[in-house]
């Protein structure tokens, strides 16, 4: 039911009560309330102080929509984190540039894809879905509307990032394999205290891809998706296999049909296995989260795991895995 009818059929505008807006949903009102496992937040690879920032503020009562924004931007700022914002690993020419993407309940979707000198891409994302009327910016463009919305330009190769990216050049063996030497991409699902989910994802993409290269990770349908009637799923590792499997679309339309998030999650890792005989050779790892709260993850290789926070308690969580060593 829409707001607006909600509102029609029970009367609360009329009787003088006001609900703030955000503050309830229709899924509130349909399900959820007296659910255990929620609010929560779920991320990719062990990165509990995002999932605690999201957490806590899910606790307090903030929409998922603002809970995941902030829980990534976490990472975003975080210069050890070579795989995401400030301290990304540039191309092989040395440009550091960005994809993300954040979903809000009521399905709308905006992205940003590589995009140089801001540091919170997934900030532009969301504003590219509530300012304009498209879902997503590339390139100089993406770069000139954040501009033009207040965000502040900055280098975002550091003194570190640099001296890797010049050693890497040195031997050039383009060789990404994810879990060994790269951490990571974070993608982020909350369910919020009123049963409404919201995901996002925000990487630099693979260390020393080639110029222009585009990855997964601000792709609806591939590097997250969201329907709020069924759940979210988020995915990271090798970009290119989880864009041909259109993974987290998979995954949620699996569970819209009864699979469990950790049966929906082993089912689009066990797609790329069967469509890729290079499997073995990079990491494709899933998080999803149904309407129940329920989490499931599923990934190639050993190594990945999941942080979590709910109920005031932060864990890290390791992944089932297709190949056991
Ligand atoms: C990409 N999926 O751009 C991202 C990279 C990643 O872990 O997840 N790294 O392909």
């Amino acid at each position: 039911m829409k707001r607006r009818n909600f509102i029609k059929k029970t009367g609360i505008a009329g009787a003088g009560l006001s609900l703030a807006p955000g503050l309830i949903s229709s899924s509130a009102i349909n399900h959820n309330y007296m659910n255990e496992n929620i609010p929560v937040a779920v991320a990719t690879w062990n990165f509990q102080n995002a999932t605690k920032m999201a957490g806590s503020m899910l606790e307090s009562g903030a929409t998922a929509l603002d809970a995941v924004e902030k829980g990534v931007m976490v990472e975003e700022a975080n210069l050890r984190n070579t795989t995401v914002g400030n301290g990304g690993a540039p191309d092989r020419d040395g440009n550091v540039t960005l994809d993300a993407c954040i979903m809000s309940p009521d399905g709308n979707a905006g992205a940003v894809v590589y995009l140089k000198e801001i540091e919170h891409p997934v900030s532009v994302a969301r504003k590219v879905m509530e300012e304009t009327p498209h879902v997503m910016l590339a390139g100089e463009g993406a770069l000139q509307f954040a501009i033009q919305q207040g965000f502040k330009r900055k280098s975002l190769l550091t003194e570190q990032s640099e001296k890797d990216w010049k050693n890497w050049l040195e031997h050039k063996k383009y060789q990404p394999i994810i879990n060994i030497e790269n951490h990571d991409t974070i993608g982020m699902l909350c369910m919020d205290k009123y049963g409404d989910i919201a995901a996002a994802c925000t990487t630099s993409g693979l260390s020393y891809k080639m110029n222009g290269r585009v990855g997964d990770s601000a792709l609806v349908g591939a590097g997250l998706f969201l329907d709020n009637e069924v759940g979210g799923a988020v995915g990271t590792g090798m970009g290119e296999a989880i864009m041909k499997s259109v993974g987290s679309f998979l995954i949620v339309e699996l569970m819209r049909l009864g699979k469990s998030p950790q049966e929906a999650c082993k089912e689009a890792v066990m797609r790329t296995v069967r469509q890729d005989p290079r499997y073995k050779k990079f990491q494709v790892a899933y998080v999803a989260m149904n309407k129940k709260g329920e989490i499931g993850s599923y990934c190639i290789h050993k190594g990945f795991s999941y942080a979590k926070f709910h109920k005031g308690e932060s864990s890290n969580n390791e992944s089932e895995s297709y190949l056991k060593e």
